[in-house]
């Protein structure tokens, strides 16, 4: 008889080590999404994590799954690509603001509208950390530790969530690097959820925002149930402090899966001859 063994989390790791500052949280991150695995008892043959570039961006290279490393801001194209041409594929895509908010932008838009069958994890820590500290789309406007915006950004930051619900993302939960149990559980809900589901990570980078070490005394757990009603999240995400934790929003909506191939046509390189 053959027994199934059980993964454990530390099954998941690769054998590289991170190389992130002391006091990431994207090592929060990692080990939360490594229990998730372990909990849902993931096929490692059959996971892909795709990534942008950035600190966070690094982290398929620490999970011993398949990863692909992209250009900065398109891991989500890529991931979602992949999806519709491998349904039965695991597919995650992840990395930072400043991938995913900024220069993938776009990308997180339409994401979100078009409901391919995935999980997203954005690892906001309000900075690039990565090229050392300038000013991302989350940055709140009177940050003036970058040497490039002395005086802040000057610019108001917005909301991932709130940008995720208007631009029709059927399920949306927040997570926080300080609380991996939560965050596990929230990854294994977003994984299994049937539909592009996405999870914004409050993933402290003190290297070059101490101050996010205060988070911990303001981030909470909302403990109502998650919304489904979209007028009302929209009340939520436009009035909540950015703090609160949880699955806050999910509704079941049609997932995209490509268009149907014509008979004989699922030769993916046919497309690609001149
Ligand atoms: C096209 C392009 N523009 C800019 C860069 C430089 N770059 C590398 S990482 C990065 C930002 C990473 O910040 P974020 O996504 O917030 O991730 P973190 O490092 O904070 O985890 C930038 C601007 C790049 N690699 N490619």
């Amino acid at each position: 008889m053959n027994d199934v063994i059980k993964l454990r989390p530390k099954d998941f790791k690769s054998e590289v080590k991170p190389i992130w500052c002391p006091g990431c949280g994207h090592y929060s991150v990692l080990n939360a999404l490594t229990k998730a695995f372990a909990a849902l008892g993931i096929d490692k043959d059959n996971t892909v994590l795709v990534s942008g570039i950035g600190c966070s961006s690094r982290l398929p290279a620490y999970v011993d799954s398949y990863g692909f490393h992209g250009v900065h801001g398109r891991g989500l194209a890529i991931a979602q690509g992949l999806k519709v041409a491998r349904p039965d594929l695991t597919v995650l895509a992840l990395g930072g603001d400043g991938d995913g908010f900024s220069i993938g932008g776009n990308h997180f838009i339409h994401a979100c509208r078009r409901n391919v069958n995935m999980t997203y994890i954005a690892m906001d820590n309000e900075v690039y950390g990565m090229t050392k500290g300038q000013a991302s789309p989350t940055t709140a406007s009177d940050w003036d530790h970058s040497k490039l915006t002395p005086h802040g950004p000057g610019v108001r930051p917005f909301k991932p969530a709130a940008l995720a619900l208007a631009a029709g993302a059927p399920w949306i939960a927040r997570g926080y690097s300080g609380n991996p149990n939560q965050m596990s559980r929230i990854l294994a809900e977003a994984i299994e959820f049937p539909g592009f589901s996405f999870v914004h990570v409050l993933s402290q980078c003190i290297t070059f925002c101490p101050e996010q070490t205060d988070w911990k005394a303001v981030v909470h757990e909302r403990l109502e149930p998650a919304v489904s009603d979209a007028d009302e999240a929209a009340r939520l995400f436009l009035h909540e402090d950015g703090f609160s934790t949880g699955l806050l929003y999910a509704r079941q909506q049609p997932c995209y899966s490509g268009t149907t191939p014509a008979a004989g046509e699922t030769d993916l390189c046919g497309g690609f001859r001149v």
